[in-house]
């Protein structure tokens, strides 16, 4: 598919989506919300990917919604509506793809841009990137799944605080916090998230995405049906060909070669 507004790469079983539109810091306007739930459909499908990566070009991850495009809508234009057709359909296209996410998070997040970088199953942050829930600097509340998972991350104080004062949040905080996985120095970003990337797309794929799948609808289970839910899904990882080569090279004494299936 051709993309105007985001670059999509596969390489090594690995899909790399990058917002591209570096001089807003890769704000959201339309097509860019389109486009890249489009790439998150693709990476989907394609079955010889096995980990999608996430990230922004130039000096920030994304800045959120086009404010510049907001300035052109007209009369009764609906928010709730644009957000129900954007950014919705785009964080249910992270959260429900089964291969794992990782957010590279290269810069600002700020507002939609926070949102979809937390969406993600996995952040790897610079130590130059930071966190805004810029909303409120506009008189808006938390979108794109903020208010879901933001207190799910941190705890209901420091996400509250977070949405009302709309403070930056460095990439140490964020660390601290528990809001991202590492923290490395910018110039090593792109390797370490590679390494990572790679190491996720020779893995258990099946497994990996049943895993998701487990875990976030167990954020609204009790914990006897997540153990219920449990046993199903692992009826159906226990049938796959990663299951039998993982249990036969433990036996052989020697690493598994998974195939994701
Ligand atoms: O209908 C709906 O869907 C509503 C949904 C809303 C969801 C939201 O995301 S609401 C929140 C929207 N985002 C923001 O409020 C953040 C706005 N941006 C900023 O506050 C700052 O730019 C940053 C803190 C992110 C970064 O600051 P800084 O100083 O590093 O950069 P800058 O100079 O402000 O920005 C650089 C350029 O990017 C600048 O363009 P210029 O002047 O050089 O031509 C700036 O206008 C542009 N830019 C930054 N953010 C946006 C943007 N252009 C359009 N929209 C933006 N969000």
């Amino acid at each position: 598919m051709n993309y105007e507004t985001i670059l999509y790469d596969t390489a090594n079983n690995v899909a790399t989506i990058t917002l591209n539109r570096p001089e807003s810091l890769n704000a959201f306007n339309d097509p860019m919300i389109a486009e890249t739930i489009a790439a998150f459909k693709q990476a989907r499908r394609d079955a010889g990917v096995r980990c999608i990566v996430l990230t922004g070009s130039g000096r920030a991850f994304s800045s959120g919604q086009d404010l510049k495009d907001v300035q052109r809508w007209e009369g009764d234009f609906s928010i709730g509506e644009h957000v129900r057709r954007g950014y919705n359909g785009l964080i249910m296209a992270i959260v429900t793809v089964e291969k794992p996410v990782i957010a590279a998070v290269n810069g600002v997040a700020a507002g939609a841009g926070c949102g979809v970088a937390l969406a993600a199953d996995l952040r790897i942050a610079s130590h130059k990137a930071s966190f805004i829930q810029a909303f409120s600097r506009v008189g808006l509340v938390p979108d794109s799944g903020s208010t879901w998972t933001l207190p799910r991350l941190i705890g209901y104080a420091r996400a509250y605080e977070m949405a009302i004062t709309a403070e930056r949040v460095t990439a140490e905080k964020a660390l601290e916090w528990g809001l991202v996985n590492e923290v490395v120095p910018d110039e090593q970003l792109t390797e370490v998230v590679a390494a990572w990337a790679r190491s996720l797309a020779e893995g258990p794929t099946l497994a990996f995405g049943l895993t998701k799948r487990a875990m976030r609808r167990a954020l609204d289970l009790s914990l006897a049906e997540a153990l219920e839910y449990e046993s199903y899904l692992q009826e159906i990882a226990g049938r796959s060909q990663d299951f039998q080569e993982g249990v036969r090279a433990f036996t052989e004494k020697r690493d598994p070669t998974f195939k994701g299936q």
